[in-house]
């Protein structure tokens, strides 16, 4: 495994180059998600109260429904035009994972900040700066000590798209990290005339008849190894054509088989092109998650990684993920 290197620089520096700046993008990671898209709003909100010029440069299309938190959020689909002091990437911190706006960004000397929960195992750039921390259970979570370190008051728009980010990661405060900042900072944001019931719904309540169909087909092909410790999904774009679905609506399915209690590790491999695929691993309570993604060029978290890959099929991704399996002797 690569060794690890967690920012020793502290965060009041990082603070200074967002306050100097004064022509800032947002941008999160492609196949943007509730975290990504909520932190990303309440920064904004909170940049405008500062009189900053801000705008959202997405780096491909956000999904549906994640569109409600950003009905007030100005857009810049032309980043090379704007000339900005600073990009600000949200919930990862590979660049690669937004380009080619953070390339586009470097090679114009435009700085680069990283706020995220990712292990980070970045080499220094003189023009980067990292706010990573891994024990926040969402991106929103260290967004919202940014917030209060750059002293700006909270209001009810930053507060919804914080407790959107909060909601989304630790999916409905399941998943809080073993700490209980979640719930201290969701507890303040609630105070404010936010919808909690409606933005629950507006992030999960998203299945429709076709997606029920499609996760019967799924737990009929579900693969279970080693004793029902892992299983392994996949899912063709074929399938997602045939029930109606978009690549950010199965997500979630993989969540469901870790609540068995025998399953150590789930991978999910979806196609995502002719020849690219998306994979997830998951192994709630343990790190394989991130031993394996880490091997095959991914990252993520301990218990939740993920990675693309290309191939011509499942078969051959799936004997490289369980070549991996058998190194760490998860499967013989
Ligand atoms: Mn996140």
């Amino acid at each position: 495994m690569r060794h690890i290197i967690i920012n020793a620089m502290p965060i009041d520096s990082q603070i200074d180059v967002i306050l100097k700046a004064q022509k800032i993008l947002l941008s999160t990671h492609r196949n943007s998600d509730g975290d990504g898209i909520g932190s990303l709003a309440a920064l904004y909100g909170a940049l405008k109260n500062l009189n900053k010029q801000v705008w959202f440069a997405p780096v491909d299309e956000v999904p549906k429904r994640y569109s409600y938190m950003l009905e007030n959020v100005d857009t810049c689909l032309n980043p090379d035009e704007i000339k900005p002091d600073l990009l600000i990437i949200l919930d990862t911190n590979q660049g690669e994972l937004c380009n080619p706006l953070y390339k586009n960004c470097i090679s114009q000397n435009c700085k680069v900040l990283f706020i995220d929960h990712h292990v980070d195992d970045s080499k220094p750039h003189p023009l980067v700066f990292r706010i990573v921390k891994l024990e926040a259970a969402s991106t929103g979570e260290i967004v919202f000590d940014v917030i209060k370190k750059m002293n700006v008051p909270m209001n009810d728009f930053i507060a919804a798209a914080l407790y959107s980010s909060l909601t989304f990661d630790t999916q409905a405060f399941k998943l809080v990290k073993n700490s209980s900042r979640s719930h201290f900072i969701a507890g303040e944001l609630a105070g404010y005339k936010i919808n909690t019931e409606g933005i629950q719904r507006a992030l999960f309540a998203h299945w429709t008849p076709d997606k029920m169909l499609f996760l019967s087909e799924l737990i009929h092909s579900a693969k279970y190894m080693s004793n029902n410790s892992i299983v392994g999904l996949t899912v063709s774009l074929k399938q997602l054509e045939k029930y109606k679905l978009e690549g950010d609506d199965v997500n979630d399915i993989v969540d469901m088989f870790t609540l068995i209690p025998t399953v150590k590790f789930a991978y999910f491999i979806r196609q995502a092109s002719d020849s690219e695929y998306k994979i997830s691993f998951r192994s709630a309570g343990y790190d394989y998650a991130y031993k394996v993604a880490i091997k095959l060029g991914g990252g993520g978290h301990k218990s939740s990684s993920g990675t693309w890959l290309k191939a011509d099929g499942f078969t051959m991704l799936e004997e490289k993920i369980k070549t991996e399996l058998r190194l760490i002797k998860l499967l013989d």
